[in-house]
């Protein structure tokens, strides 16, 4: 049975900030993965802290929403058949020094906080992360 899904992906600032954007929609796009809306921004310390409440406990959440607050930003909704799945395995481990050869962030990351990319992890996630970017 065909399971279309939507994905939230984000290219974080370590990546929008060394032109890597382009290169990395293209990737999405020759993986079969519509963009069916995107759009550049920079978000506010207090909105990052919204969008990444779910890690608020962990010692790193202050200097995650430092850093995906301190530059531009594209965020995207991408669609595909298992959009959330495929596009995890696109991005790769967390950490790039682990991520699998051929990943965004084996590619691209440079530290397991500069990480090039974000995605939704669950069709939950998804559709709260897409909310936080898209409503309205
Ligand atoms: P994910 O982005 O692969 O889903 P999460 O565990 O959800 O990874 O963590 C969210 C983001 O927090 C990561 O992408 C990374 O930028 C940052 N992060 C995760 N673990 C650490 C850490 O141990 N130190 C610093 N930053 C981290
Ligand atoms: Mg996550």
């Amino acid at each position: 049975m065909s399971n279309i899904e939507q994905t939230l992906s984000i290219i974080k600032p370590d990546a929008v900030e060394r032109n890597l954007d382009i290169e990395i929609k293209s990737i999405f796009q020759n993986q079969g993965f519509k963009i069916v809306k995107e759009k550049k921004l920079k978000l506010e310390k207090s909105e990052a802290e919204q969008f990444y409440k779910v890690h608020e406990t962990k010692p790193f959440y202050n200097d995650l929403c430092e850093y995906l607050s301190s530059g531009t930003i594209v965020v995207m909704i991408l669609e595909k058949e298992n959009a959330i799945k495929s596009n995890r395995n696109l991005m790769g481990a967390t950490d790039p020094h682990k991520a699998e050869e051929g990943t965004i962030r084996k590619l691209y990351g440079k530290s397991i906080d500069k990480n090039s990319v974000h995605g939704s992890d669950s069709p939950e996630n998804a559709k709260i992360e897409i909310d936080f970017f898209f409503k309205n």
